[in-house]
């Protein structure tokens, strides 16, 4: 299968191609497309140096798939040109998550919606996807009221010049900054742009997309999102109501029992997800349960997970394996 990769040469887009070859993707061709100062360039794929194409050439090849990692301007304008052409997108920036008529899916959870007719899908956003594969599975069965997540996220989401930032202020070398502020030896309550609201465009990811994964608009979700001078993963404390009481041992053998979870829980030999643990891994890693008592129906968790795999690689490269496996491209 010819398959396309946008934003090949990006953070997420090295992942990407490192994922396809890990799951063994039935890749026939890649096209991998960046930007025209990269087209002519090589990158490895399979071992082998694959030349880097521009936008229009990698339509005129007609790959089946399509996967975007290149930002929410250039999926807007080039991401209905791949589909126009009878390729289908699976894009990972925010550009179409919200738009009533594009899908967003996380496959363990909602990709049964997908068919044929969708050209362009979206991959949620990082810290979304980890929090409703932990969720999803207890808010079918307990119903959730309200959740309260504050995240602990990685500099690998904002790019290489926060990476870059942050070892800069390790070696003590004078650099960009990708931050209005220094992140070594930090914390910044501030990711992405302030909206009018007074939240991140960050935590209303956190509030609107996972109502539209789990088609349920009864629940509400506030949040609070961090940087952290951190690699390997974004963590997140989440503290969710229920409109009906749970058993603990219940929700620990329900995560457990879900495919993509890993459950990482004994404070006896201090076991708690870390992302040291989830650090190039495809499971979201769940801990630190305990019921809120000081309301009732209420739980406490700390999920984490590697951004930049389950929380945007991975994910979309399982959203092209279930278009392949039931036929829909
Ligand atoms: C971040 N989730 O971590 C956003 C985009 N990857 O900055």
């Amino acid at each position: 299968m010819k398959i396309a990769v946008v934003g090949a040469t990006g953070m997420v887009g090295t992942v990407l191609l490192k994922v396809l070859e890990e799951r063994n993707f039935p890749v026939t061709e890649l096209l991998p497309v960046a930007s025209e100062k990269s087209v002519g360039k090589e990158i490895l794929f399979k071992e082998k140096p694959v030349k880097i194409v521009g936008m229009q050439d990698a339509i005129d090849a007609k790959p089946a798939i399509a996967i975007f990692s290149a930002g929410g301007d250039t999926s807007k304008e080039w991401a209905p040109k791949f589909a126009a052409a009878g390729i289908t997108v699976v894009d990972n920036s925010s550009a179409w998550r919200m738009d009533q008529d594009k899908k967003l899916v996380v496959p363990e959870i909602n990709a049964k919606e997908l068919t044929a007719l969708d050209k362009i899908i979206a991959n949620p956003n990082c810290s979304t996807i980890q929090m409703v594969m932990a969720l999803a599975p207890l808010h079918r069965k307990y119903k959730m009221r309200r959740v309260i997540v504050s995240t602990y996220q990685s500099v690998s989401g904002t790019g290489v010049k926060a990476v870059q930032q942050l070892e800069n202020e390790i070696t003590g070398t004078k650099g960009e900054m990708a931050y209005p502020y220094p992140i070594h030896k930090n914390a910044i309550p501030h990711c992405d742009v302030f909206e009018a609201n007074g939240y991140t465009k960050e935590e209303m990811k956190l509030a609107r997309e996972p109502q539209k994964i789990l088609n349920d608009r009864t629940f509400s979700v506030s949040a609070t999102a961090v940087r952290i001078p951190t690699a390997g993963g974004h963590s997140e404390s989440v503290n969710v109501e229920f409109h009906a009481d749970f058993e603990l041992t219940e929700v620990r053998k329900m995560l457990n029992d879900t495919p993509g979870i890993t459950l990482q829980d004994n404070p006896d030999t201090n076991t708690y997800p870390m992302p040291m643990y989830a650090n190039g891994k495809d499971d979201v890693f769940v801990g630190r349960l305990r019921r809120d008592e000081t309301q009732p129906n209420t739980l406490n968790m700390w999920i984490v997970s590697d951004n930049l795999r389950k929380g945007a690689a991975t994910n979309a490269i399982q959203i092209a394996e279930y278009l392949v496996e039931n036929k829909l491209i």
